[in-house]
């Protein structure tokens, strides 16, 4: 019991010593200071363009043949005064530079399209399915392993959480939205997908566009380089209240948590009810039934601009689909879920 209490005080002792010392330097040691987001892209920049100047890649090899792997991207160190070997390029002439503003500072992060894809392409909040591989630079520098991160069998991601907080680093929602996803795929005997015709690229990113401070890598401050497969993606609907989350970012900033029309502090694309007229934005939408008899050769109806498929089933060729349509029934330039005048519930027509 005695030591009990000796310890119990002694805790209490180096408790108020924290406290008290808190309170002495309030502005440094205890603090967290982040690095400045304009300062550290500056150092962030000049450390990724020296690698693209300094690395190529096996360009030839993609020349011929089809449906190339991320596996086989062979990004190489040039030696010194050694020229770039013939049937490859210097990373630094085959990116695209880009160009963005994330949390108040200027990015450049630089994308190699080695296949754009033959399917359709997701936008920054959908869910996209993906096969790739994460290299950290600051890793590679120390002679680590640098690869942090990767996956060989193809997995899911969203773009955009349910929440305020991101899955994934603010670069993919940028890069992926720039690919297309695969053509079409085949299901082998033993199950495995063969996708065609893919978006394949790599992704160079500066810390600011990736963890920042946070050490995920295992490394603060860490630029990355992402080589990826853009396999199949879906469009996503947080809120499931019929229009698509993309939709949701009514500033087009991509950025959607920053949407809320009605100001209740949930934004439009986890709120179910956006203008909060009390008529859910579901019901506030025209829905529409397709049916569609393939055996007679019928074809697909062209969906209306404002017209989202939501559903739809195939039975023996028969293919019903069901579809919302956003309408502007006073035509003052606001939609009815997002006009409070206006109470229409096309559910209950
Ligand atoms: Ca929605
Ligand atoms: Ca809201
Ligand atoms: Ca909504
Ligand atoms: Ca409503």
């Amino acid at each position: 019991m005695k030591i009990k209490i000796l310890k119990f005080s002694l805790v209490l002792m180096v408790f108020s010593a924290i406290v008290i010392s808190c309170k002495k330097d309030d502005d440094d040691s205890f603090t967290f200071v982040e690095e400045d987001r304009t300062e550290q892209q500056a150092k962030d920049k000049d450390s990724l363009i020296l690698y693209l100047s300094t690395h190529y890649y096996n360009s030839g090899f993609f020349e011929t043949g089809s449906d190339h792997k991320y596996t086989d991207i062979v990004i190489t160190a040039l030696e010194e005064g050694e020229s770039v070997p013939e049937n490859h390029t210097l990373l630094m002439t085959a990116v695209d530079t880009r160009n963005t503003t994330y949390l108040e500072a200027d990015y450049e992060y630089y994308v190699l399209n080695i296949n754009q894809g033959g399917g359709g392409s997701p936008s920054f909040v959908d869910r996209v399915r993906v096969r790739y591989e994460g290299i950290s630079l600051n890793n590679a520098l120390s002679g680590d392993n640098e690869t942090f991160d990767s996956s060989v069998t193809p997995v899911n991601f969203n773009l955009q959480t349910n929440g305020s907080t991101t899955s994934v680093i603010k670069a993919w929602q940028l890069v992926m939205p720039e690919f297309n996803a695969a053509f079409n795929y085949e299901i082998d005997e033993i199950g495995n997908f063969d996708f065609q015709d893919f978006g394949l690229g790599v992704m160079f990113v500066p810390s600011g566009l990736s963890y920042f401070s946070s050490s995920t890598t295992g490394t603060s401050y860490d630029n990355l380089i992402f080589k990826f497969e853009l396999l199949q993606y879906e469009v996503e609907d947080h809120d499931n209240d019929g229009v698509p989350s993309y939709l949701e970012d009514l500033e087009g900033d991509l950025d959607i948590a920053n949407d809320d029309t009605d100001g209740d502090g949930v934004p439009n694309f986890v709120d179910i009810d956006d203008d909060n007229d009390n008529i859910s934005t579901r019901d506030e939408l025209m829905p529409t039934t397709y049916i569609v008899d393939t055996n007679n050769n019928e074809l697909e109806p062209i969906l209306g601009t404002n017209e989202f498929e939501v559903s739809r089933a195939n039975i023996g060729g028969v293919i019903t689909i069901k579809t919302l349509t956003i309408l502007d029934s006073d035509e003052d330039g606001t939609p009815d879920y997002l006009d409070p005048t206006v109470t229409i519930n096309y559910n209950e027509i």
